[in-house]
Order: C-alpha cells, then structure tokens, then sequence
C-alpha cells in the first residue's frame, strides 16, 4: 500500500471550512485505490497564529513542510487582524517561492449542472488550463518608498522576469499544450504597453515555440483576451500567463463557469524538489465565512490534482467525476451551495461526493 504524508492547512476564514469538508472525499477515495494517507493539519499561516505569534509561520516551518509528499491549502487572508499583503508575502508566497513551484496550474472547465453567467453555454463548450507564473514577475519585492510624506512622495515596485523563470513555465505550458488533442497555446501579454519585460515575455514564447513545432501559438493584450474569455471561452486550450495575469484571468475564467467556488489550483514544483501545494483559487471570504455555505468543491478537485500529482490518476478521475455526478445532479436533488442555486451546507456537499466516491 502507497503511504502519503499530507500537510494540512487550512488558513483563514473559508478555508477552515472547506478544507475539513474536502477530507472526507479525499480519505474515501483513498480507501477505495488502496492509498494510505497520513494527514497532518497545521494552524499556521493564518491571522489566529499571527495575533499569537506576531507572525504568519514558526521558524522551521520550511524543515517542517518539507517532510511531506504535498500539501493541502485552505485561503489565506483576513484584514481585519492583519493586512492582506503581509499575510500574504508572509505564508503562501513563502512557500511558493521557496518551494520553488513555479507553475500555478488552474483549470476551468463548466461543469455538468452549473449555470454558465454566459447564454448558450453547455458543458464542455469551457474546458480550458490557465499556466500561471508563480515565483516571479509582478510579484516582486523589488522596489521601495522615497521622499514619503512630502510633495515628491514616490513608490516603484519592479516586475522581475529571469530567462531561467520565464523559460520553465513557458517549456510546462508548451508540454501540456502538446499533450492535449487541440494543441492550441495562449500567452497573454501586454507589450504595447509594458514595454520592457512583456516584450521579452513574447521573445521568449517565440523562441520556445520552436522547439513545439506541433502547437499553434496566439498572442493576445490582457485588456483583449480578458473580453475574449466572456465572449469566446471556447476558443482556449492552454493559457499561459504572467504571476499577476494569471492571477487575474484564473478568476475571471471561473466566473465564466459559473461560480470561483469551484475552482481549484495547483502550485506544482515540476522538478519534484520540494512539495507541490494544491489550494483553492478563491480567497478566505471573510463575507460569508462561519456561515457554512461557503462552495467546497475548489478544494475538493484540488484534493483530485494532489492524487494526480501523487501519481494517481486513476484515484483522480474518480474524485473528479464524483464531483461532476454530484453536480449534475443539480440544486433539486444534491445539497448543492448558494452560489450553485442550492440550499445545502459545505458540510452536506462535501459528504454528498464523498458518499458517491464510495458508491
Ligand atoms: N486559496 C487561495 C488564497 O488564499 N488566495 C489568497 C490570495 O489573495 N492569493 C493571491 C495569489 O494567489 O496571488
């Protein structure tokens, strides 16, 4: 029997709830493929831990996380105990750049039973991967503060692109995009604009791509591949995007699938250096956590790609396809969230799939 050690953390706000709901889907289908999990929760990288500690992680939390196969992530984020952009840069950036996961995978896909906001749309009309570049570009610490508080008051912050950085995720794109039937990769951009370091974004995207004879690439502005999404969501295949762009497009993507409460991602160290992390795209929701409505299925398939990432596609599948029965099923007959139209609780759709996972 295949032994796992998963880390467990589940952050703020949201986040404590879905985490718990994705476990008993995940340990029922580790039951059934005959995997043996040992989870391991962590209260750190939250603002509980940062009112008792006056940090988000302990020292050895690097040591400590690095003992495992994966984690498990929840949301970070609660501004009413600790700005956002310091809890922020103070867990989950940590652990991606340190970890060194420089791919942040994001699918999105409409699923059976969820309502597209865009008319006409049925599932499999949206199926589509977002790369997102996860340790680098606008996310830099670059930069700084001068002259504060006087009339000359100026702030820079630069965007970092290294050809190391830039090259690996494009190469992951390119792979991925090869492996899949369309063959189809976009790179979002805005090099008229930005004129130094997204022009170098295209270079290198042409330069790679002469190495993927067999992928058709198309270049789009963000500002044009941003209404695209809306109007034409079943033109993309593999999109490939800088850290903020990416950020920005694997939010708006969901939104056209219905709902951000279904969508998962995956920070992944392909080079299997260091533990991949696999969290939801949504935050911790400070709006309607502790109500217990909050949407458990993001994290659910993030528990599906952590299987995958483990080597375990077949485990995988059979998560995601009882997510997508219970789905179909719609808010009538499954405990479905509010934002799918339903009434249930994060609690009853979490058991809802993990019953069908054992079916
Ligand atoms: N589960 C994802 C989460 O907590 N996200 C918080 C957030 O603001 N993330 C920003 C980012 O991914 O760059």
């Amino acid at each position: 029997m295949s032994t796992y050690r998963i880390a467990v953390i589940p952050g703020d706000g949201i986040g404590k709830e879905v985490v718990p709901a994705s476990l008993e889907a995940l340990e029922a289908t580790a039951a059934r493929f005959g995997l043996r999990l040992e989870l391991t929760g962590f209260g750190f990288a939250s603002a509980e831990y940062w009112q008792r500690h006056g940090t988000m992680l302990p020292d050895d939390w690097e040591a400590t996380l690095r003992g495992f196969d994966a984690i498990l992530f929840g949301a970070v984020g609660w501004p009413a105990v600790v700005p956002d952009h310091i809890s922020l840069w103070g867990s989950l950036l940590r652990f991606r750049r340190t970890f060194d996961q420089y791919v942040n995978l994001r699918p999105c896909r409409l699923m059976p039973g969820v309502r597209s906001p865009l008319a006409g749309r049925a599932p499999g009309d949206i199926d589509f991967l977002v790369v997102r570049e996860n340790t680098e570009g606008e996310y830099s610490s670059v930069g700084g503060r001068i002259f504060e508080g006087t009339e000359r008051e100026t702030v820079l912050q630069e965007t970092v692109m290294t050809r190391v950085g830039v090259d690996r995720v494009l190469r992951y794109a390119y792979e991925l995009a090869d492996r899949r039937p369309k063959r189809h990769l976009t790179s979002a951009t805005k090099s008229n604009g930005i004129a130094i370091s997204m022009p170098y974004w295209d270079e290198r995207v042409a330069a790679m791509g002469e190495s993927f004879p067999g992928v058709r690439v198309d270049r789009f502005h963000i500002d044009a591949l941003a209404a695209e999404f809306v109007l034409h969501p079943d033109r993309f295949d593999v999109v490939v995007a800088s850290n903020l762009f990416g950020d920005i497009l694997s939010d708006l993507g969901p939104a056209c699938t219905g709902t951000l409460g279904i969508a998962p991602s995956a920070n992944i160290n392909p080079d299997r250096t260091a533990p991949s992390l696999f969290e939801p795209v949504h935050g911790s929701a400070p709006d309607i956590a502790g109500r217990g409505i909050a949407n458990p299925i993001g994290q659910i398939w993030c528990a599906s790609m952590m299987l995958e990432h483990l080597g375990h596609p077949a485990a995988a599948a059979h998560l995601l396809g009882a997510v997508e029965d219970v789905l179909a099923l719609g808010p009538g007959e499954a405990p479905l969230t509010p934002d799918l139209h339903g009434t249930g609780t994060t609690a009853e759709l979490g058991h809802a799939v993990a019953e069908r996972v054992r079916e």
